[in-house]
């Protein structure tokens, strides 16, 4: 039960700079006493811990506004954007945990960059109750971690205190959002104006995890793409991970959240990880944090039983 051994560069990501309520700020080091190294380790992976990439100003008391909140956020996306660049380049797979969802924006910029440099399409998988397609002028809370998907995919309303490299590196098309429950209004309107592939919960419920990951999967495979995975805890029931800052009943259950990873895995497309939103403040007694370790080994290979790894492109249409 040895999956083909990667290279791993793990980035702790502690801030929750672009979050609603604070806590996310704390989930490097809960996954990590969770056992998220020693599990990859023991899949047979070479783990690297890079340590934590934090802000310039790490005092948050009080609870800042948010604009000073959102400078230590751009402040964090240009490192996280510069680490997940050289680690790719240097031939490695970079997973990085946060931290509030607003760390995607750096992660995936440097991915996107280091894809443009290479000649790879990317492929986002954003796996999340909400589409984080906010925009400064539609959001309802002015809180960044709504709107990174927008911002990567280069939505003109974020002004001239948003430049960086993030800004449209991500093409809408490329985008899948699974999961999704808790769309705000005019966010919905700009998803669909922008082509992005929302897989909600129910078309979950009506075709399954399987058909619908085949799909999302095959387009990656057809045009040997990379695909970034990123990963937010509150795609999956609250009932099972309670550690969220903005949960939304109805999510994904334990076996759909495994069965996606183990797909994804199966798959061999997936080049980058973000794990985000892990709140252990609110969490219960790191059952989040447990899970979103075990989500994360069988996004690196740990089966049930072994079986014969069969790519997308091989089966049979049944
Ligand atoms: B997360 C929200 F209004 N849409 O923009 C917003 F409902 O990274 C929630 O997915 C955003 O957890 C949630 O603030 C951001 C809200
Ligand atoms: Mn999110
Ligand atoms: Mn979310
Ligand atoms: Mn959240």
């Amino acid at each position: 039960n040895q999956p083909d051994a990667q290279a791993i560069d793990l980035f702790g990501i502690p801030s929750d700079a672009g979050a609603s309520c604070r806590g996310s700020g704390m989930g490097p080091e809960a996954l990590r006493v969770a056992g998220l190294v020693e599990t990859l380790a023991t899949l047979g992976h070479v783990v690297t811990d890079r340590g934590d990439i934090t802000g310039s100003d790490r005092a948050r008391t009080p609870w800042r506004l948010s604009d000073e909140r959102n400078a230590e956020v751009l402040d964090i996306a240009r490192q996280s954007s510069a680490e997940a660049l050289a680690s790719l380049d240097a031939g490695r797979l970079p997973a990085f945990v946060g931290g509030d969802h607003s760390l995607s924006m750096g992660t995936i910029s440097g991915v996107a960059r280091h894809c443009a440099s290479v000649g790879k399409p990317l492929f986002v998988l954003w796996v999340d109750a909400h589409g984080d397609f906010n925009t400064p002028a539609t959001s309802e809370t002015g809180n960044i971690h709504g709107m990174p998907l927008a911002l990567l995919c280069g939505e003109p309303d974020f002004g001239p205190d948003y430049e960086g490299e993030w800004r449209g590196l991500v093409d809408p098309r490329h985008v899948t959002i699974f999961g999704a429950r808790s769309i705000d209004r005019p966010e919905r309107q700009l998803l669909e104006r922008r082509g992005v592939d929302v897989i909600d919960m129910r078309r979950i419920d009506e075709m399954g995890v399987v058909a619908l990951m085949r799909e999302v999967l095959a387009r990656v495979e057809a045009v040997g793409g990379h695909l970034h995975v990123s990963l937010d805890v509150d795609a999956i029931d609250p009932a099972i991970a309670p550690g969220a800052g903005t949960p939304v009943a109805g999510g994904l259950t334990f076996r759909e959240a495994h069965l996606v990873m183990e797909m994804i895995h199966d798959s061999g497309a997936m080049g980058s990880l973000d794990v985000v939103e892990l709140n252990p403040y609110l969490d219960h007694a790191g059952m989040s944090a447990r899970l979103l370790v075990d989500l994360t080994a069988s996004l690196f290979g740990r089966q049930i039983m072994p079986r014969q790894v069969v790519r997308i492109s091989e089966t049979a249409t049944s």
